[in-house]
């Protein structure tokens, strides 16, 4: 089997940016650099034959590249118990046909669709139960603004869980061109 999810990678200089905010919310675990990328879209497991096939599927989308910006951060989970803080991805023409195409090839795989909204984002910490509060960093963190920047590739995950968090292997590249 294999758990597989869709995603853009950052380039270094935005993955700094974002590195560069991480830090003071007590048991927080921040993501490592390699674990930075903002989901188009979670698949989940699935075995070997369907893994090959959504590969195939996703080299047939054609799009050019997507301009992205990051604006302001959040968190998932409830107010009391927040279990993840993210940076935010301004919705753009781009993302949203880019995320709609993927979408669109993995339907063709028999890949129910995803029925929860595209909330755009890079999560920058997956949050312990016993975490801190996080309305200071939260507040530290509602300036951050990352000018456009252009992604010219999508890549197909494969995620591993790991005791230190998941581990993620790009299984195939695609061009955005
Ligand atoms: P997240 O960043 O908001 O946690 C790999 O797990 C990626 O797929 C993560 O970036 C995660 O989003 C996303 N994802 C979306 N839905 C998921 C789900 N049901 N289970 C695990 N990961 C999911």
């Amino acid at each position: 089997m294999h758990r597989l999810f869709v995603a853009l990678r950052p380039p270094g200089e935005v993955r700094e940016r974002l590195r560069a905010i991480m830090g003071g919310v007590p048991g927080a675990r921040w993501q490592s650099d390699d674990q930075l990328h903002l989901t188009l879209r979670f698949i989940g497991e699935v075995d070997d034959h369907v893994a090959e096939e959504i590969a195939l599927a996703l080299d047939r989308v054609r799009h050019a590249p997507v301009t992205i910006a990051l604006s302001g951060v959040g968190s998932f989970g409830s107010r009391g118990r927040p279990h993840s803080l993210w940076a935010r991805a301004l919705p753009s023409p781009g993302l949203g046909d880019l995320h709609t195409a993927v979408e669109g090839a993995l339907r063709r795989c028999s890949i129910a669709p995803d029925p929860r909204a595209f909330t755009p984002h890079i999560t920058l910490a997956r949050l312990a139960r016993t975490a801190g509060p996080i309305d200071r960093w939260l507040a530290e963190s509602a300036g951050l603004a990352i000018q456009p920047f252009t992604i010219e590739s999508f890549e197909l995950y494969e995620s591993e869980l790991g005791r230190e968090g998941s581990i993620y292997h790009v299984a195939a590249r695609y061009q955005l061109r």
